[in-house]
């Protein structure tokens, strides 16, 4: 087995110096790298591609970028630097000392969320495996696979936590991570939405919109952990989510710009005719991944997210601020939800500390509409009339109280009948999936766009528009 070079692993835990942990990634390490290669991005590996790399935490370093080969990437640990006034500060031990290592009462829950987020980034390069064959242009190409390198650095980042804390436990997590697949029969990723397939580039936009905002969220949650190595993982790898997100509402955004100009000119301003994505379409694809991603919050009443919060391991969007939360306990109060009870709705009162995973989820919500909003000022700039909008929470749900109910999108309760007569509405249908599939034919001459999606306003690292991000080398 070849030892680990520590000098190809930017990091900034002193792996250099740290036998035991360097033991570890000699193991995990090559497991790793068969891995990516066996279910990460197919048919690319030889090409050079444009990339980020980040080699250290600071300005100057989180952001390196030039040509290389993916399985040459060099995922790299970082945290962001200690903060030596940081104390613990919700739940119920406010104002005591924040922890180094894993308190032992704490292991079982502190390895379970290590251990569903790690989960989540190897599963989101396996959905995503495929779309590289079918790129609208040379710079949506570097994007995903951008994306990807990234999900497996927030991978190293979460093995690096369960390796060096959690002894031969975090070990075998550390493994096991690389052994579910996303969508398989008998050894599923973790959470649902990491299950569902992403087959074409309008559910990876729609995908790295509104599922990596979750991310977002989870992980600025995370980032208030009282376990601080914990803390400042997540807070690091915020930086890097918020490309993703980029990459998901400027793509949806592009896909509506281009839909908005054909519709002017398709004979009866059917974009179908043109090759274009009718808005109609994208707003199902919205539907689908907006309550997808809700499930991810899991229930709304949760006992979980209660122990989290009050043990200081999980905290709310923004903690620290206390003009936003003026309560760090959360003892008090309760959360007012509306809740489905003999065909109708009804008030349910859930003690503040239960209701964690909709506080946050509220945050989220908050964000997903401001989403909606600029996407909307597309269509305000075309001069059209009509608007995308997002889903009810209560549409589509499996998690939480109102999973499996028929609600449409606009939160009204249908009867089954009446909401499985306008699914097709609602949700992608199976010629809404054929359609987009037929546009998806790749496009990878520099500076060319497929005809579904307008251009970005400017390049990666503000190149120009025919700036060749990927070098072919390999047969595609
Ligand atoms: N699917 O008490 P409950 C990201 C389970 S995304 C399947 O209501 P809890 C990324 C739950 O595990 C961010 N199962 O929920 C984005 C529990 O199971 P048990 C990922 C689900 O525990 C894009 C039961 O239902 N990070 O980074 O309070 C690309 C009852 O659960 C689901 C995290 O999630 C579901 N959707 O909260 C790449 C942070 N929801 O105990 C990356 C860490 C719930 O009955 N995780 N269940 O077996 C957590 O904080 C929590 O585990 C959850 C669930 C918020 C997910």
């Amino acid at each position: 087995m070849s030892a680990v070079n520590s000098e190809k692993i930017p990091n900034n835990v002193d792996l250099s110096s740290n036998k035991k942990l360097q033991r570890a990634l000699e193991e995990w390490q090559p497991n790793y790298l068969d891995w990516w290669m066996e279910v990460g991005p197919e048919g690319f590996q030889q090409d050079e591609i444009y990339l980020r790399t980040a080699v250290s935490v600071d300005t100057d370093g989180w952001a390196k970028f030039g040509h290389v080969k993916m399985p040459d990437y060099r995922w790299g640990i970082f945290l962001t630097p200690v903060q030596k006034e940081r104390t613990i500060h919700f739940g119920d031990q406010i104002g005591g000392k924040i922890w180094d290592e894993v308190p032992g009462e704490l292991r079982k829950e502190l390895r379970r969320l290590i251990v569903t987020q790690a989960d989540t980034e190897p599963a989101s390069v396996e959905q995503q495996r495929l779309l590289g064959k079918t790129c609208p242009s040379l710079y949506d190409l570097r994007n995903l696979f951008q994306v990807n390198v990234e999900e497996g650095r927030h991978l190293w980042a979460m093995v690096y936590l369960l390796m060096q804390y959690f002894g031969k436990d975090g070990r075998e997590e550390a493994q096991d991570l690389l052994i579910r697949r996303s969508g398989h029969q008998d050894s599923p990723r973790i959470l649902e939405a990491f299950n569902k397939p992403i087959d074409d580039w309008l559910a990876f936009f729609c995908f790295t919109t509104f599922t990596d905002r979750d991310g977002k969220y989870q992980l600025g949650a995370l980032a208030e952990s009282a376990f601080d190595p914990l803390a400042r993982s997540t807070r690091f790898m915020l930086t890097e989510e918020a490309h993703h997100m980029f990459v998901g509402e400027t793509g949806v955004a592009r896909v509506i710009e281009r839909t908005a100009e054909l519709m002017k000119t398709a004979p009866e301003g059917d974009v179908t005719k043109v090759g274009g994505i009718p808005l109609e379409l994208v707003q199902r694809y919205v539907n689908e991944w907006l309550a997808a991603s809700l499930d991810l919050f899991g229930g709304e009443d949760s006992s979980n997210s209660a122990t989290y919060f009050a043990a200081g391991l999980k905290g709310r969007w923004d903690e620290a601020n206390d003009s936003k939360w003026p309560d760090h306990k959360a003892l008090d109060g309760s959360y007012t939800l509306e809740v489905p009870k003999d065909g109708g709705l009804t008030d349910h009162h859930i003690p503040l500390r239960r209701a964690m995973n909709l506080v946050l989820r509220d945050c989220y919500v908050d964000d997903c509409k401001k989403v909606i909003e600029r996407w909307n000022k597309v269509l305000e700039r075309a001069g059209l009339a009509e608007r995308m909008t997002l889903p009810s929470e209560r549409f589509n749900r499996h998690q939480g109280v109102y999973a499996g109910l028929p609600f449409a999108p606009d939160g009204t309760l249908l009867s089954r009948e009446a909401w499985d007569a306008k699914r097709d509405t609602f949700l992608p249908s199976a010629k809404d999936y054929a359609y987009v599939k037929s546009l998806m034919v790749p496009v990878v001459e520099p500076g060319k766009f497929a005809g579904w999606i307008a251009p970005p306003k400017k390049g990666i690292n503000n190149l120009p528009g025919d700036f060749v991000y990927v070098k072919f080398h390999g047969a595609q």
